[in-house]
């Protein structure tokens, strides 16, 4: 949204406000002031006009002025009803120079996951990615995962959802013995080993979906099943790309962020990585986010792999 929008929104929340005041404050002519409103309108604001003057009745449910509107992050969101995966149309704004942007979509039709792996978006998710360009080596990148997943944990639980996060990369909801997946996350990054060019990290929260048209196989859930009624999409967005704004500038505390809500540590794991199956107990974790496992033959510090929470064996 252009700045001279967001002042007339900001001014129109503040209502109720003539359309020549409007046009005084804000220096442009009274028939600027109509095409913004009529703009925001077609936005879905909801405007009114009576003899007080333009005053704002409501916000639009989701899109990229709703989310940016009130947003207290420095991004412009860019919004798709459906689009095949908003990763990949990150990678392609990071290659036409852009920064600071937010890929947005209600519906993906083909998302991604690690490894080329599918990832289930229907109508109703909040399917993100965030495209920004840190001043940091690419060996430490793999720590905005781990800040997104902190990110969006916290969001969870403010809406009422006790996730936890799986290493390195899933947030669950556990229900006894079981770990359903509620959000997950994909990172991509380009750049030099001195430093990073750019980063899109990838966030997937089963929002308003219902469980039962997403793979079986995941033992997936969401934001509207544990809560058992919809969740406000806008504002969950918000949440979490505040938090996780704070989070990228503040990478040093990550990783004991992590430790909070870590549902891995402590635990008997399996990881499968490129160079072949680590069992044993994560004890915890080292900046940029590996793992360290405590295994037969001593300690192993794993950097990346898929993690598998085992049973305790029996005693
Ligand atoms: C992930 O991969 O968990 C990363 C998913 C990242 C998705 C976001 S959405 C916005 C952005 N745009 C994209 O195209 N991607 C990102 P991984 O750990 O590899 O897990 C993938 C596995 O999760 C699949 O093989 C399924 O078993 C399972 N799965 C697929 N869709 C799911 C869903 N909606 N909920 C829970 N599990 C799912």
């Amino acid at each position: 949204m252009n700045e001279t929008r967001h002042r007339v929104l900001d001014a129109l929340a503040d209502g109720p406000v003539s359309g020549p005041t409007l046009a005084d404050e804000l220096d442009i002519s009274r028939s600027a002031v109509w095409k913004h409103v009529e703009a925001l309108r077609d936005e879905g604001f909801e405007i009114r006009s009576d003899d007080a003057g333009y005053g704002l009745d409501s916000v639009p449910e989701f899109g990229a002025s709703a989310v940016e509107y009130g947003l207290d992050a420095p991004f412009s969101v860019e919004y798709h009803d459906s689009i095949p995966s908003t990763n990949a149309r990150a990678r392609d704004l990071a290659a036409d120079g852009a920064s600071d942007t937010v890929v947005l979509a209600d519906e993906q039709t083909g998302g991604r996951g690690r490894l080329d792996r599918e990832w289930h978006s229907p109508s109703g998710g909040i399917w993100l990615s965030v495209l920004f360009r840190p001043d940091v080596p690419m060996a430490h990148a793999p720590v905005f995962t781990l800040a997104a997943a902190v990110a969006v944990t916290r969001a969870a639980r403010e809406a009422g959802v006790e996730a936890g996060i799986k290493w390195p990369n899933d947030v669950l909801v556990r229900h006894g013995d079981e770990e359903r997946k509620l959000v997950g996350i994909l990172t991509e990054m380009e750049g030099e080993a001195d430093r990073v060019s750019w980063v899109v990290v990838g966030i997937g929260v089963n929002a308003n979906v219902d469980p039962a048209d997403l793979p079986d196989d995941a033992n997936p859930t969401s934001l509207s099943a544990e809560r058992d009624e919809p969740v406000d999409r806008r504002l969950f967005a918000q949440r979490l790309l505040e938090e996780f704004d704070a989070l990228r500038q503040d990478s040093a505390n990550v990783v004991e962020a992590w430790r909070e809500y870590a549902t891995t540590l402590g635990k008997q794991v399996r990881v499968e990585t490129p160079g072949g199956s680590i069992e044993g107990e994560a004890v915890d974790i080292q900046f940029p986010g590996a793992l360290v496992i405590e295994t037969e033959s001593g300690r192993e510090v794993v950097s990346a792999g898929d993690c598998e929470h085992l049973r305790p064996i029996a005693e």
